[in-house]
């Protein structure tokens, strides 16, 4: 497994407003990185190589990239505790949904859905948010924390907060704006995974996130269109290559707004399933799970044969309108 726990993230973020909150400074602590060695001790997991070609033209958004990228934060010690700062800033972006569709988005930095955080149980989380958006939104983390840190008063435009809370308890979980109408905010793409990792790390698997999110394009409280990771269909124009036989772990999040609940369907092959991603033994086996907004799950399996295998919402309309892509097994 790539040490990705002392890997640190320089968001766009200018030192003048980060001074102005007195954060400056970073450390790397010894904790981390013994924590991240005993991950370390197990055979890695077999991960081919990104396509160079991974890029959609004409957009920022790289849902290739998205698949297996961990923000870990910048880590820092303080008070004998490990603190994990995140930099988050809202904007208003514009997002080239697909040849012919533009689309306005309100998003964490500049990306739909936005990074997905990792940290481990019992760090402490520390989100440094800027409100670049030109509106008001806020940031509400799932998990356990008081009610002050909640996420749920509206930071106006141009100004900035700080969220710090303990990461608890070990699962996937998400955060999103939640200033009303919800359904709009999240809907306009601001929102995205947290994982807390357990304190003994789970076997080393090549590790990817699907957020399932749909777009409403005509403001009438329906979705048009849909996607993983940002793009609609880009992973079947771009298959996710993994290798045959070697485990794959899905982190797995469902922010469609507006449709009641959507499947997650995987061909040909039967996965385990670990609800909220809070046990380290698997509760069922199946080939397709139900999941309501803001729903997530961790899923596992590993594929038998080579070739290509579909992963969709087996409501085949929201398939169909986007949130559909497919996996190309490697012979090993
Ligand atoms: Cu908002």
């Amino acid at each position: 497994m790539p040490n990705h726990y002392l890997r640190g993230k320089a968001e766009p973020w200018s030192r003048r407003q980060f001074l102005k909150l007195g954060l400056a400074g970073v450390g790397v602590t010894s904790a981390a990185i013994a924590w991240q060695s005993l991950a370390q001790q197990q055979a890695p997991a077999r991960i081919p190589p990104l396509p160079s070609q991974s890029q959609t033209v004409g957009n920022q958004l790289n849902p290739m990239v998205m698949l297996r990228d961990f923000d870990y934060g910048t880590v820092k010690r303080e008070n004998g505790r490990t603190i994990r700062e995140f930099r988050m800033v809202a904007r208003t972006s514009t997002i080239q949904l697909n040849s012919a569709v533009s689309f306005n988005s309100w998003n964490v930095n500049g990306r739909v859905p936005g990074p997905t955080l990792r940290a481990r149980e019992g760090d402490r989380i520390r989100v440094l948010f800027l409100n670049q958006a030109g509106h008001s939104h806020s940031l509400h983390f799932h998990g356990i924390h008081p009610s002050e840190m909640d996420g749920v008063k509206p930071i106006a435009n141009g100004k900035a907060t700080v969220y710090e809370f303990d990461a608890e308890p070990f699962g996937v979980h998400l955060y999103h704006c939640h200033i009303a109408p919800v359904t709009r905010h999240v809907g306009k793409g601001l929102y995205g995974m947290f994982i807390i990792d357990p304190p003994k790390p789970r076997p080393p698997a090549d590790e990817m996130v699907l957020v399932m999110g749909g777009y409403d394009i005509n403001d009438d409280n329906r979705n048009e269109l849909y996607a993983f990771n940002g793009l609609p269909d880009y992973y079947m124009m771009h298959p996710i290559a993994i290798y045959q036989n070697q485990l794959i772990r899905l982190y797995v999040l469902n922010m469609i707004e507006f449709d009641v609940a959507v499947t997650f369907h995987l061909h040909a092959n039967m996965f385990q399933v670990y609800r909220t991603g809070r046990t380290l033994q698997p509760s069922e086996e199946t080939d397709v799970i139900t999941m309501g907004t803001a729903e997530r799950h961790i899923l596992e399996f590993s594929f038998r044969y080579p070739g290509k295998y579909m992963f969709h919402p087996h409501q085949d309309a929201i398939a169909e309108n986007g949130c559909m892509g497919q996996f190309e097994v490697i012979s090993s």
